[in-house]
């Protein structure tokens, strides 16, 4: 056998260092954009996210409600393969029909005609208040606001001056679903106004943005329907039955898939890929999982337009214990980037890696994105979530959500676990448990989302690449892991101080 010599380490063993902190570098200004993937570096990337995170192809939990809150967050769900092909592609019909959101029109209303069609539209949908921005470049113009009820901007509201109805937006980007907001503005949006309209440089309005949630396109004036903008969604896939689900799959609307596997570094993987590949050369395709670079080179030569990256580190994983595979998260994911810089040298091509599994606290994200990950893949802290699968079951101490592994009896997902070809979980490799319960998935991620900003700040990067290439990780001694904790009696521990 060869021994690598380097030892295998995981997120916990590392520390980030701070970097020197430019005035112009605030959570407000960082960028958390990155690419799905495959693309001629130094291009845009086909699909991008918002936000670097997806969640985990496991039954419980990538349900189509979990795909559309996270989808709505910048982010995307890749839905279970464990189920019929049929019900499979309903989830992704159910996800892609969402309209909530987003109702666009392509008719051209001309200016004149903006503001009554949003009195319209407000008064069909219960709005009370509604801003028009003129258009959707970087210094977009508010020109008024329409209220249905008292409305009083306040002057600390708005970015510019307020004159009457008239004021300036500042740092408006027009980006279809991808629409960012100072921080001024963004307060504003979120405190008082309902609903956002964006309208193209000759002042036609081209979508409106609402904060709740409208499917019943009855309520919109016939200009605004045909059009509607659909959210994105995933699906994982197996190499077992996917020249039947990937067909059934697109037909439904699926934007990327991922070939599921807990060890993608196979023959079976590649020809699955390679069949993808050439059927339908547009649909991105993903593949993994590995842990080195050796296994990245393989998937990508075979076609992968991604690579997810782990074996062995999941939170209700125990295939280490069963078979003795796998590789500490953190070894994995610098071995995979580095395989990935090197085939972008070679080629020209860049195949975003994905961080899989084993992420247990927020600030592992970091670690993951600073160790070269694109983007990172979480099965329990989205389970967790009201929208993820497990029932919600009362404690003693408070709720906690149901949550299993796809190699454990209750799953049986056998196309992810080949144990010799048949069909069937001959030993299990995942247990079935439970997860503190997080309420809902909007405020959870929004404060993992504000801690990845902040940490980025503090390394002094606004967006995932910078972080990337200038981050600077130390490794910490069993010591200094002790001196990152509180080293006081907390006051909620009982039995302390009367
Ligand atoms: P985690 O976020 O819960 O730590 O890990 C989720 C990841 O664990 C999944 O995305 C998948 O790669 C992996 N997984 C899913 N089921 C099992 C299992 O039963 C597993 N062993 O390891």
């Amino acid at each position: 056998a060869q021994i690598i010599a380097e030892v295998s380490r995981t997120f916990n063993e590392f520390l980030l260092l701070p970097n020197r902190t430019r005035t112009d570098c605030s959570a407000a200004t960082v960028n958390l954009r990155t690419p799905l993937v495959r693309h001629i570096a130094g291009e845009a990337p086909a699909i991008e996210l918002r936000s670097p995170f997806t969640s985990a192809i496991m039954q419980a939990v990538s349900t189509p409600d979990l795909a559309i809150a996270l989808a709505r967050n910048g982010g995307l769900s890749f839905l279970h393969h464990n189920q019929p092909i049929g019900d499979q592609a309903a989830a992704v019909r159910r996800v892609k029909n969402f309209k909530a959101g987003f109702v666009t029109s392509d008719t051209n209303v001309r200016p004149d005609d903006s503001l009554s069609l949003l009195a319209e539209v407000m008064r069909r949908t219960g709005h009370s208040t509604a801003a028009v921005t003129h258009d959707g470049t970087a210094t977009g113009r508010l020109l008024g606001l329409v209220t249905s009820r008292d409305f009083h901007p306040r002057r600390h509201d708005l970015d510019g001056p307020v004159s009457g109805r008239m004021t300036t937006i500042t740092d408006l980007a027009h980006a279809g679903p991808d629409i960012t907001l100072s921080e001024a503005n963004a307060r504003l949006w979120d405190e008082r106004l309902d609903c956002l309209p964006v309208l193209d440089s000759e002042g036609h309005l081209q979508h409106l943005v609402f904060r709740s949630d409208y499917t019943d396109n009855k309520r919109f004036p016939d200009q605004l329907v045909d059009a509607a903008k659909r959210l994105r969604v995933g699906a994982g896939v197996n190499t077992h039955d996917y020249r039947e689900r990937v067909p059934a799959l697109l037909e439904a609307g699926v934007d990327a898939l991922c070939f599921d596997s807990s060890d993608g570094y196979s023959d079976w993987q590649a020809q699955a890929l390679s069949w993808v590949k050439k059927h339908y050369p547009e649909v991105p395709v993903g593949g993994g999982n590995v842990v080195d670079g050796e296994a990245f080179t393989f998937l990508a030569e075979a076609g992968a337009d991604f690579v997810k990256v782990g074996v062995g580190g999941g939170s209700i994983c125990i295939t280490r214990d069963q078979k003795g595979i796998g590789r500490g998260q953190a070894s994995a994911v610098l071995d995979v980037a580095a395989a990935r810089d090197a085939f972008r040298e070679r080629t020209g091509a860049y195949v975003p890696i994905c961080s899989d599994g084993g992420l247990v606290h927020d600030y592992h994200v970091a670690l993951a994105l600073a160790m070269g990950a694109d983007f990172v893949m979480m099965g329990r802290y989205f389970a967790r979530f009201d929208q993820a699968a497990g029932a919600k079951l009362p404690t003693r101490d408070g709720f906690v959500k149901e949550y299993w592994g796809e190699g454990s009896n209750r799953a049986r997902n056998w196309q992810r676990y080949g144990q010799g070809g048949g069909q069937g979980l001959v030993f299990e490799e995942g247990v079935d448990g439970y997860v503190p319960y997080a309420g809902g998935l909007d405020e959870g991620l929004a404060l993992t989302v504000a801690k990845l900003k902040t940490t980025m700040v503090s390394c002094g990067s606004t967006t995932v690449p910078e972080f990337r290439s200038t981050a600077r990780l130390t490794l910490v001694s069993e010591q200094s892991f002790q001196e990152s904790h509180a080293n006081v009696t907390l006051r909620d521990t009982p039995g302390t101080v009367s």
